[in-house]
């Protein structure tokens, strides 16, 4: 009889333990999830492990260049997380450029009247020049920029740029796509103003910004929707927004113009084959988030690396990785230049240069 009490007294604890730490996360959680929706990627997406082929820019004097840029001179500009903007003469020495400070330098791009801009997560947009490093714009809508991703000029000196996550920062990147609820937007610098205005809300993380050719449309990449869209610059257009792609075999980073008109797109490996089953429930989203050591686990970035070529219609023309992470994993971003693709990571020390005569 007492060993009947016992045991019933246990099991009543034990049940209130299961249900408060339940409470617990669920009351405490910073996420409120939603169901992912996966891609089902229509172009045969084989490993050809090409991305194993480059040969390492800058080694061990690079901490994790987000993003690649290179002005008309052949002069490359990166990011990296300890503050600096470095880049690398013809000659092919290295120089630590400009100081910002902070680990959150992400996309850059070149300017037209020289020197670059690049987004900071923390700071907003800034300008680098020879002479000086400004913040451009640091507001908007009453409220702080926070968490500029990419940014692209336009030849009227206008910046495009996103924002990933109005709700999460860029050290909890990866609590927006657990979440997977809308916090992306795409905005608009205008130098003349000094204003910043919204384009689009509601993008699932918005990543990469391109313009097109003839800078009569944007490409905005919306990373955990496996998507990226075209946005009209044309007055004329009664419909600003469409699909320009979608079903990509990756989330979307950062997207590039390449020569001939086509787009280097890199596609961040988010989610491992084994562990899409947390993707599809909130609760287990609740419960990855709670014991943060999950969390590396369900996110496969730092595990492969991926690119893709696209046409001007959304088409896959080819698909570059490394399905092992072997040699480079996590790549952010890939720039076409003078016959060789150039990649930017989050996981390596160097960039990658890939001669695309091979491929
Ligand atoms: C390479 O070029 C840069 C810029 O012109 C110059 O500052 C640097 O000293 C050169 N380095 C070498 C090793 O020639
Ligand atoms: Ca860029
Ligand atoms: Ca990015």
């Amino acid at each position: 009889m007492d060993l009947v009490r016992l045991l019933s007294t246990f099991s009543s604890f034990l049940i209130a333990c299961v249900l408060g730490l339940g409470l617990n996360i669920l009351f405490f959680s910073p996420i409120s999830p939603d169901i992912l929706e996966f891609p089902s990627p229509t172009f045969p997406v084989e490993s050809n492990s090409k991305l194993q082929e480059v040969t390492k820019l800058g080694e061990g004097l690079l901490v994790k260049p987000e993003d690649v840029a290179i002005d008309k001179s052949g002069i490359l500009y990166t990011a990296t997380r300890d503050g600096w903007v470095k880049r690398l003469h013809n000659n092919g020495s290295w120089e630590n450029w400009k100081f910002i400070g902070g680990e959150s330098l992400l996309g850059i791009t070149t300017s037209r009247n020289g020197g670059i801009i690049a987004c900071d997560a923390d700071k907003g947009l800034v300008k680098v020049t020879d002479d000086e490093v400004t913040v451009i714009a640091s507001q908007y809508e009453g409220g702080k920029l926070r968490f500029a991703d990419d940014v692209v000029e336009g030849s009227d000196g206008s910046l495009y740029f996103s924002v990933a996550s109005t709700k999460f920062g860029f050290h909890d990147w990866f609590l927006d796509v657990l979440e997977g609820k809308s916090h992306g937007q795409l905005l608009k610098y205008d130098p003349e103003s000094n204003q910043v205005s919204i384009l689009l809300d509601n993008l699932g993380f918005a990543n990469g910004v391109t313009l097109s050719p003839l800078q009569d449309y944007l490409i905005i990449c919306e990373s955990w929707r496996f998507r990226c869209l075209k946005y009209w610059l044309k007055e004329e257009m009664k419909v600003k927004t469409e699909v320009f792609i979608d079903n990509l075999p990756g989330a979307p980073d950062n997207i590039n113009l390449a020569p001939d008109g086509t787009f280097w797109i890199s596609l961040i490996q988010i989610i491992p084959s084994r562990l899409k089953f947390v993707h599809r429930s909130k609760l287990l989203k609740h419960l990855v988030v709670a014991f943060p050591g999950l969390v590396n686990k369900i996110n496969g970035a730092y595990k492969k690396a991926m690119v893709a070529k696209v046409d001007t219609d959304g088409k896959i023309i080819k698909v570059l990785d490394d399905p092992t992470g072997k040699v480079m994993s996590f790549v952010t971003s890939a720039l076409e230049f003078e016959g060789h693709l150039y990649l930017g990571t989050l996981n390596c020390d160097f960039i990658g240069k890939l001669p695309l005569g091979i491929i």
